[in-house]
């Protein structure tokens, strides 16, 4: 059997965690229709019988503007590296251009071995496809290509095979019932970020971090969870809220339902709204709040 490492690269917003989470055949990490939702380098297994696929889910790759897309950036740059093949996600709808074909040669010239995984081509014309699997050809792309929707599950089981088969040979790397490397704990707070992502403006989410301060199983079986979400400006504090506690509520509400699957239990959730202003251009806090560069 095949056994090994394979990191997950592309721009933000490619379709890198929906893909994992298909492959590993459950939510390892958030998803959201706005970039740089991935944070943190997130580890899927698919396990299989005849091998081990240990996916890395990186931060996507976004121009750097303060310092936790820097961090971010570097956490990808790292997993890219060190891993036994790359699986990099072009999002087919989002188009082919110039700086398409020279993120991918750049991750080649790792000299790790890579496919090309082409998503969402069930929202795209299918004639597209082999115009831009050609283009990449002639544009110096020396890597497979795979046509696959992760959103419809087309084409999954071919791009799982070939990555399988770029893998050394050697017993599984993590035991078989394992997913993910992330804690319920960890996902509790990325679930509330996820449904941040989802129902606030580009600016409000992207200055958001969501700290666990309780994360406890009573003896009924049910969980007592305590959030902190932190921002960075008091008018982001009173839009996270809104009028009445309105919004929040919701959010919360929609974030507990996620939590109460996740858990197989009852949750009874509590959210704060707290300011630090400025906290993704303060390397102390970042870390505080659990981002790391990948090491
Ligand atoms: N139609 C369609 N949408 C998809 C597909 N895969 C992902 N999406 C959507 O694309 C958006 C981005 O997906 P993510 O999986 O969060 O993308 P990502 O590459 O992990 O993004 P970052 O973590 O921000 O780098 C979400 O709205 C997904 O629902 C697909 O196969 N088809
Ligand atoms: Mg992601």
């Amino acid at each position: 059997m095949r056994s090994g490492t394979v990191a997950v690269i592309g721009k933000a917003n490619a379709g890198k965690s929906t893909l994992v989470n298909v492959l590993v055949g459950e939510k390892v990490a958030i998803v959201s229709p706005k970039p740089q939702t991935t944070r943190d380098r997130i580890m899927g297994v698919l396990t299989r019988e005849d091998g081990q696929i240990v996916f890395e889910d990186t931060p996507g790759i976004y121009r750097s503007r303060n310092a936790l897309t820097g961090l971010m950036m570097k956490t990808t740059e790292r997993t890219a590296k060190d891993v036994d093949a790359i699986l990099f996600v072009h999002d087919g709808h989002a188009g082919l251009h110039e700086d398409d074909i020279s993120l991918m040669k750049k991750y080649l010239a790792l000299g790790v071995p890579m496919i090309i995984a082409y998503t969402k081509t069930d929202i795209m014309p299918k004639e597209k496809i082999p115009a831009d699997v050609k283009a990449l050809y002639e544009g110096g792309v020396e890597a497979d290509v795979f046509p696959v929707s992760a959103r419809k599950g087309k084409n999954l089981k071919p791009l799982a095979d070939a990555l399988l088969a770029l893998l050394p040979e050697g017993e599984p790397l993590m035991p078989e019932n394992v997913v993910s490397d992330r804690s319920e704990r960890f996902m509790v707070g990325e679930l509330m970020r996820e449904k941040i992502l989802l129902k606030y403006e580009e600016e409000i989410p992207h200055g958001v971090a969501v700290l666990v301060n309780t994360f406890e199983k009573q003896e009924n079986g049910t969980y007592r969870i305590a959030l902190d979400v932190v921002c960075e400006k008091k008018n982001h504090k009173a839009i996270l809220i809104g009028k009445g506690g309105r919004a929040l509520k919701e959010t919360a509400s929609f974030a507990r339902k996620d939590m109460e699957k996740l858990l197989g239990a009852k949750v009874f959730l509590t959210v704060y709204v707290r300011v630090k202003e400025d906290w993704r251009d303060r390397e102390g806090l970042m870390r505080d709040f659990g981002y790391r560069d990948g090491e």
